[in-house]
């Protein structure tokens, strides 16, 4: 195997070695914000902290958190911590209300960005001289480029289709046998669609590997790709606001969670109620602290997902569960609290319908009520489609706890996503 089989020396040092470079890391990067950032000053004295505060890694908890509407505050460029000649490339995330949050890189953080990547593709089971095909959207999001750059510094032929036009998608899968697929995991499924609607076996194809990410899915999603791919499907997290792709990669060896990328982002696992920093093992909300970002260093952000820390395996980071959801997706029915991933998992349970489904949230008389629309896999005809209704409503109020009202659909009914899929559909009046 070549040199970009081999892991990289802070994936093998002892824990220790990690966190003494985690706090010294830590300290330039607080200082840096501080001095550089009007708004963190500002808020380091609202909270009376000082750099100097942070002795430990533990005196972070002292630190002010930071939140997507301060970063809208100071729309486009006030959290940026060098001139703007020092700024390379800017994304933003489109976000669904409001101004996007925009993030600057400068060289710096773009190899930083690159090198992580290209260790999480590598820890995945790519290899130099891999061809990866990259249908992940080109543009404003970190998804595309991201991967670009990472692939090549891999030393993988990045093949840059972006998102969208699926039978293009097939063509190309067919005529250029990449080893690998990057996307989001309901693009994946639309890919396998595509194939089977041109009379082909997708299983057949020269893919490997999928490495997904960009949203929420489950196990059962993950077991539905693989089957109908014939590849190894592995998961993949990263946030704009952080860097972009390239913060957490689930290892294709151990496949046991996502390990974070914890040389260069400090995780910390919060109450999303009260703030309160909870232990390794409990489930909260996941805050992140770039080490390394120059920039746009972050300190504490609230990512809203809602995940757990797991310990340490092979590699001295520790790993963090699969995503369950983020807290603004949590849909509360009748007392209940309810993620899409949930769903998803008890639609599985069904043979005969499709992982395409949609979620409709009513509020038809003060009380909010979910509709699931899911597609069946074949033209069922109108009783049995309603038979496996009432029974999916059953599984759903047996395992999930809330009662909805399921409708299944013929197939290819519920619009296909080219990137990130959107299950939640708010129909309640705007009060
Ligand atoms: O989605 C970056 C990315 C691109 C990650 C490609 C992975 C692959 P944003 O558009 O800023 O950046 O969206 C970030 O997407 O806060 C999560 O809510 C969600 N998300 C990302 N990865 C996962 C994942 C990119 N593996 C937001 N599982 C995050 C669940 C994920 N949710």
């Amino acid at each position: 195997m070549g040199a970009s089989a081999e892991n990289e020396t802070i994936e093998t040092v002892p824990v220790d070695a990690l966190r003494a470079l985690q706090l010294a890391r830590l300290k330039t990067v607080i200082a840096r914000a501080y001095e550089r950032v009007p708004h963190y000053r500002e808020r380091f004295a609202a909270a009376q902290v000082h750099p100097d505060d942070l002795g430990h890694l533990d005196d972070l908890e002292k630190f002010p958190f930071t939140t997507k509407e301060d970063l809208r505050a100071t729309y486009p460029f006030g959290m940026f911590a060098v001139p703007m000649e020092e700024i390379v490339r800017i994304h933003a995330s489109s976000g669904t209300t409001g101004k996007p949050t925009v993030v600057g890189y400068t060289k710096g953080d773009l190899e930083i960005w690159a090198g992580l990547m290209a260790r999480s593709i590598r820890v995945a089971g790519g290899r130099a001289g891999d061809k990866i095909h990259n249908a992940l959207g080109y543009g404003l999001f970190t998804g595309g480029l991201g991967y670009h750059y990472g692939g090549e510094h891999l030393g993988a032929a990045v093949i840059p289709v972006s998102g969208g036009f699926t039978g293009r998608q097939v063509q190309l899968i067919q005529d250029f046998r990449p080893d690998i697929l990057a996307s989001t995991p309901s693009y994946a499924l639309t890919i396998a669609d595509a194939f089977a609607r041109e009379g082909l076996d997708a299983r057949e194809c020269s893919l490997r590997i999928g490495i997904f990410g960009a949203e929420p899915w489950s196990e059962t999603m993950r077991a539905e790709i693989e089957q109908r791919m014939g590849i190894k499907a592995l998961d993949h997290y990263g946030l704009s606001e952080v860097m972009g792709p390239g913060v957490a990669q689930e290892c294709g060896e151990a496949r046991d969670g996502l390990t974070i990328w914890e040389d260069h982002f400090f995780p910390e696992i919060v109450d999303p109620g009260t703030g309160r920093v909870l232990d390794e093992g409990e489930h909260g909300e996941l805050v992140l602290t770039t080490l390394t970002k120059e920039g746009m260093p972050v300190i504490r952000y609230r990512t809203r997902d809602l995940t757990r820390l797991l310990p340490a395996t092979s590699r001295p980071m520790r790993r963090m569960d699969r995503v369950k959801g983020r807290s603004d997706d949590m849909m509360i029915i009748r007392g209940v609290n309810v993620f899409p991933t949930q769903i998803e998992t008890v639609l599985a349970r069904e043979a005969r319908v499709a992982p395409h489904y949609r979620l409709e949230l009513r509020r038809p008389a003060h009380l909010d009520e979910l509709d699931v629309v899911v597609e069946a896999r074949a033209n069922e005809g109108e009783a049995a489609q309603s038979e496996i209704a009432r029974s999916l409503e059953h599984l759903i109020k047996e395992f999930v706890g809330v009662t909805t009202i399921v409708r299944v659909v013929a197939p290819g009914t519920i619009e296909r996503s080219e990137g990130k899929a959107r299950r939640v559909v708010d129909l309640r009046p705007k009060s």
